[in-house]
């Protein structure tokens, strides 16, 4: 069919009614590996049914581009109903009379509706919320206050060292102890303390209730939210009790408290003079929009009510912890099995930032290598490997297919991310390929390479990310160094997809480096706070 806006249909998978393409879609691997396989059969771009959905695949980063960048408005919606792809484990007797597990992924019929429903009230928050007035308006907000607390400004670094600092004395302890441990619950601890100080200029100590139910309800929202339920698949079958959907609620429900009561508290203390953190500045839009009355643009008009402002901190909070600490758990995961890695960046820390003080954000421009290894970790695994389905709000084009409005498109980062035809041995980590012939200038290699999306949707947080993956992993690396236990294998590199792709479990030995045996408790900032 020839379309004005290009010139022909993408290839497409057969599809049935109702279930779509599922059937060409089973395949041991999670999605964002089957999307990428299918390309040998249907080209870069295919376009497939989830449901009575139309979905376009793109695996290729001129394409990827194209929909982020030069039509970056046009693709800027969110699905109504999410559409998120599925992974089944099913037991199955083989022929020879084996129980074997097949895992497939059943790339997805309608949704994940009902649970990112649930979770953001409906799309009131930013991330899956669609392309809107009061969507542009929240991420203006969140954008300021974010710049607020910028790269220029002391106290966004001030609180990152503090919670370095603080995670490091639980790795030393531990170390003295003779106790491996899981660094999991420690990370988190630590990138949460940040994002509430920014979020609600609170933060919290170890052990603390509220923050132990915080981390639960978090890590129930990771597990559910994308999960391979039935409820996901026939939004209908809600009616029945689903445990899944139940758990969801459940700490959706904790979580909702704990965002009621912190906003309960700024109202009670807001003024107008001081912007102490991000819900201050929301409040403050809210306040002066009510103020403005007169106009046409009502607080309520603009999306300024309550649940709004709870979603958009909601998803600040929540995309500042998974993210950050899941990226950060990938490059432990990396540095342990590339010791050669580590002692390089050890190396590069002991002649530039030396032992008689904290590395800090100044450093980074003398740190090349870390940032390469940080570099090379959000490509070989980035955390939204899928980022988060687009649609688009017209009828438009990507390269001479025709994309009908409505469409979605689901831009395959790990596609763009290990194309053979743009790097070298894709599966290998190698921190040298971001490096220039010299080894000491920082480069980007391919233009295949987009962690944080780009354009009108790309990540609100990069800034952040980027300074807490930084502060956190040099103060690590410069007073441990981190292994597997003895007799322990080293952990898998396979991922498991879900909203965030996340490493296993697993527990890490973290040695004090020469020097720093007692010191790391003792010594502090070492005067550069
Ligand atoms: C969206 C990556 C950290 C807030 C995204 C997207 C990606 C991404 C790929 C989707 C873009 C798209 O759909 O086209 C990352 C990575 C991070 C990180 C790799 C850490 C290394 C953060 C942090 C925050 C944050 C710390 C909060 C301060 C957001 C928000 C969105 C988003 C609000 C939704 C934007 C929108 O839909 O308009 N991020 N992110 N992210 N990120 Fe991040
Ligand atoms: C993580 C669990 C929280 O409890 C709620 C939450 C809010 C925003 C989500 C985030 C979760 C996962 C990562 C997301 C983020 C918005 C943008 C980010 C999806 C579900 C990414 C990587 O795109």
């Amino acid at each position: 069919r020839m379309s004005e806006h290009g010139h022909q249909e993408p290839p497409r998978l057969p599809a049935l009614p109702l279930i779509g393409s599922l059937l060409s879609l089973r395949s041991p691997h999670p999605p964002h590996v089957l999307f990428k396989e299918l390309q040998e059969k249907y080209g870069e771009t295919y376009a497939l049914m989830m449901g009575s959905h139309n979905v376009i695949i793109v695996n290729q980063h001129k394409h990827a581009k194209e929909v982020l960048l030069k039509k970056g408005k046009i693709f800027a919606g969110r699905p109504r109903t999410v559409g998120i792809p599925l992974h089944f484990h099913l037991p199955l007797l083989s022929t020879s009379g084996n129980l074997c597990v097949f895992h497939f992924s059943i790339a997805v019929l309608c949704v994940i509706k009902v649970t990112t429903d649930v979770l953001t009230r409906d799309g009131k928050d930013i991330a899956f919320g669609n392309y809107s007035a009061t969507w542009r308006f929240h991420r203006k907000i969140v954008h300021g206050a974010l710049c607020m607390f910028g790269e220029g400004s002391a106290s966004i670094e001030k609180i990152i060292c503090a919670e370095s600092q603080s995670l490091c004395s639980v790795l030393s302890e531990a170390a003295a102890a003779g106790l491996a441990l899981d660094l999991s619950p420690e990370l988190t601890r630590a990138v949460t303390n940040v994002i509430c100080s920014l979020c609600f200029n609170s933060s919290y100590c170890r052990g603390d209730p509220e923050f132990e139910a915080m981390l639960c309800y978090s890590q129930g929202i990771v597990d559910t939210v994308a999960k391979d339920s039935l409820v996901d698949i026939f939004p209908w079958l809600q009616i029945f009790p689903n445990a899944d959907l139940r758990l969801l609620k459940e700490c959706v429900s904790v979580r909702d408290k704990l965002l009621q009561k912190q906003y309960d508290e700024h109202k009670a203390d807001y003024s107008d003079h001081v912007q102490r953190d991000l819900l201050d500045a929301l409040l403050r839009a809210k306040r002066s929009a009510e103020n403005n009355n007169t106009a046409e643009i009502s607080a309520e008009s603009v999306g300024l009510s309550d649940d709004h402002l709870l979603m958009t901190v909601g998803d600040i909070f929540g995309a500042g912890v998974e993210t950050t600490t899941t990226v950060l758990k990938w490059a432990v995961t990396y540095l342990i099995h590339h010791p050669q890695v580590q002692s390089r960046i050890q190396e590069e820390l002991d002649s530039k930032v030396g032992v008689d003080r904290s590395p800090q954000l100044s450093d980074r421009g003398s740190l090349p290598y870390l940032e390469a290894t940080i570099r090379e970790v959000l490509r070989i695994r980035p955390v939204a490997p899928l980022l988060i389905p687009h649609v688009a709000l017209g009828d438009t084009s990507i390269g001479d297919f025709t994309v009908r409005k409505g469409s979605r498109v689901i831009i395959n980062l790990w596609s763009l991310h290990h194309d053979e035809k743009e790097w070298k041995n894709p599966e290998l980590f190698d921190p040298g390929r971001f490096l220039d012939s010299e080894g000491t200038g920082l480069i980007i290699p391919s233009s295949s390479y987009l962690p944080f999306g780009a354009g009108v949707r790309v990540c609100l947080g990069e800034a952040l990310a980027k300074m807490e993956l930084f502060l956190f992993l040099s103060w690590i690396l410069q007073r441990f160094t981190l292994s597997v236990p003895p007799g322990h294998s080293l952990p898998s590199l396979e991922g498991k997809f879900g909203v965030v792709l996340q490493p296993a479990k697993y527990k890490v030995n973290a040695v004090p480096r020469p020097g720093w045996e007692r010191k790391s408790q003792i010594v502090n900032a070492g005067g550069s706070m």
